[in-house]
């Protein structure tokens, strides 16, 4: 029995089964590679859901993180600490928004936007309480609870856990008269990815989140972004919704914030709608921590010093000209925005799953999304030369039968 075989058995009797992860152990990571427990070397091409952005155990973020784990690591915001303000100011700086609200899972930055966004209108649009309205779009995901989960169109993510919160209305993406359509003089927000990630790599129409700006504008709505897995460098911009020159009056970000080290997310917003939360309106044990505050400051740091968002650009223009070339009697359609790339295999490919199992056994790790979408997000430091090792087996593994 290899080393594998055990940790997996461990897993299988010990865990609840709420994945189906492909089966490889991984150890040890560095930078965009990372090692199994038997010693098999793999390119990370899903970077934990673009949480890795900088790679693994980036050197300057562990410095960081070490230099802070030894001094303190949690005051609660009962206290205040000398690193929060510090992360706030820079993230202040690099985003353009006024303030901000630290959160830990991407989801908790995703209920706290829900909240300040139905608070906004009771309070400064003066909608009648309680009846407030959130415009979403099908195809979405924002996370796991009872309340992301309500606006899902996704069955396998709400089926058994309702009831469900009210308050959303779901709309086809990529429509914008279906938004305007939807509007109504209870509607609060306006909610979106810029890109849908686990929908399947979905880019909207081109003017579509201009379009979605105009609607909110003229109809005194708050546009709401979900950064999470878009933002930080992830599309070529530091925010997805930077394509289309859009700046959301909400921006959620997750993930890579945290450098992959630790969970830190972030509500960012200007002083009119972050501004309207009171003390002890809302809060988190763990959100703003002096670790998180340290970590997300030095992980923010690498993404504008290392130029990672410039290189994602590059690399991800190459890395989807390259895979768009490939000839395979499989691909359907290969789509992307810097290294956040989806190739879509036509239907009777027999789904993009066996692709990722053999691409795993040529030393690359990706994920399937949907059945038939393989997506390629490699760390945002990777370089050309990486690409085109990859390219060489993604070629082979799409040559397949
Ligand atoms: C899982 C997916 C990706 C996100 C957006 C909010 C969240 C996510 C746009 C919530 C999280 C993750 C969660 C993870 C897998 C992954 C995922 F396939 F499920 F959809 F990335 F594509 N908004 N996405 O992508 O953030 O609370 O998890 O920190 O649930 O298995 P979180």
């Amino acid at each position: 029995m290899n080393q594998s075989a055990k940790f997996i058995e461990l897993e299988e009797r010990y865990g609840a089964h709420n994945y189906l992860p492909l089966d490889v152990v991984i150890t040890r990571g560095e930078g965009v590679w990372v090692y199994d427990v038997d010693g098999k070397r793999y390119l990370d091409c899903l970077s934990a859901y673009s949480a890795l952005n900088q790679g693994h155990v980036h050197p300057r973020i562990l410095a960081a993180m070490v230099e802070q784990v030894s001094r303190v690591t949690l005051t609660s915001r009962a206290f205040r600490n000398d690193q929060l303000g510090r992360f706030y100011a820079y993230l202040a700086e690099i985003s353009g928004y006024e303030m901000s609200l630290p959160m830990n899972s991407g989801v908790e930055a995703v209920e706290t936007a829900l909240k300040v966004a139905r608070k906004w209108a009771y309070v400064v649009k003066q909608i009648p309480r309680y009846t407030a309205e959130i415009i979403t779009a099908a195809g979405n995901f924002h996370g796991r609870t009872i309340s992301a989960i309500s606006f899902s169109t996704e069955p396998l993510y709400k089926q058994d856990f309702g009831p469900f919160t009210p308050g959303f209305v779901t709309v086809p993406y990529g429509d914008a008269e279906a938004v305007a359509q939807a509007i109504k003089p209870n509607t609060a927000a306006i909610f979106v990815e810029p890109i849908q990630g686990e929908g399947g790599v979905i880019i909207p129409p081109s003017g579509y989140l201009r379009k979605l700006r105009d609607l909110a504008r003229e109809n005194n709505l708050l546009l709401m972004a979900d950064e999470i897995q878009t933002g930080l460098g992830r599309t070529g911009k530091l925010f997805a919704c930077q394509w289309e020159d859009v700046r959301p009056d909400i921006t959620v970000i997750g993930k890579a914030l945290g450098g992959g080290f630790y969970p830190i997310s972030a509500v960012l917003a200007d002083k009119p709608v972050l501004g309207l939360l009171q003390p002890g309106e809302h809060g988190s044990t763990f959100g703003g921590n002096p670790l998180a505050a340290a970590v997300g400051r030095a992980s923010l740091q690498v993404i504008v010093d290392e130029k990672l968002v410039e290189n994602a650009e590059k690399q991800g223009e190459y890395f989807t000209d390259q895979l768009a070339e490939i000839n395979s009697p499989h691909i359907k359609e290969v789509r992307g925005r810097g290294l956040l790339i989806g190739v879509e295999l036509k239907p009777e490919a027999g789904g993009a799953r066996r692709f990722c199992e053999a691409l795993m056994a040529e030393g690359i790790l990706a994920k399937e999304t949907h059945a038939n979408v393989i997506r390629f997000a490699p760390p945002l430091i990777i370089d050309r030369e990486t690409i085109d090792w990859a390219l060489l087996r993604i070629r082979k593994v799409l040559s397949m039968p």
